[in-house]
């Protein structure tokens, strides 16, 4: 009886649990992407002012529930010196989000080649969901960005 009431409690409320990864060169916009994500899912969530967030030096984790989903959202700093420890994350994770600064026009080709890190240092392509918006992979100015 006790297994029966238990998989009925899971199955009506436990949550799918992913974990998202969110990359992109410092400044890009990672963090405030997070906080306004958490402001806009989780009802009584009361966002942090933009203003007073500061660049990221390790890891910020974000939840946020999406209907049966749970979304742990481990947003990474994105300076040089931080870049190579993202694919430690990577191996982890079920998604990645991949924020890019458009209007930063000369810092494209630099975020072209922070994006091609993971998989280099996979030896391997980026096998994982990909959520682009706006500019990216597709775009022309992305696609003119040459290395
Ligand atoms: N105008 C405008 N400013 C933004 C937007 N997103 C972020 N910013 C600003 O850009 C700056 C950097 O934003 P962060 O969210 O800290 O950038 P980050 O990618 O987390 O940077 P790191 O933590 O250093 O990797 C902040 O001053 C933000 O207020 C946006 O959509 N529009
Ligand atoms: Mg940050």
């Amino acid at each position: 009886m006790y297994t029966l009431l238990s998989g009925l409690y899971k199955y009506m409320f436990q949550k799918d649990e992913y974990c998202i990864l969110i990359l992109g060169l410092d400044n890009a916009g990672k963090t405030t992407f997070l906080e306004q994500s958490k402001t806009r899912f989780n009802k009584n969530y009361k966002g942090m002012s933009l203003s007073k967030i500061t660049t990221t030096v390790g890891l910020n984790i974000g939840t946020v529930d999406v209907g049966k989903a749970r979304l742990m959202f481990w947003d990474l700093g994105g300076q040089e010196e931080l870049q190579s420890l993202w694919d430690k994350y990577y191996a982890e994770c079920h998604g990645v989000i991949y924020v890019i600064d458009s209007t930063d026009e000369e810092r494209l080709v630099e975020s072209k080649q922070a994006f091609a890190l993971p998989p280099a240092h996979h030896g391997d392509h980026w096998d994982l969901p990909l959520h682009h918006q706006g500019l990216g992979p597709q775009h022309p100015t992305w696609e003119g960005a040459h290395p």
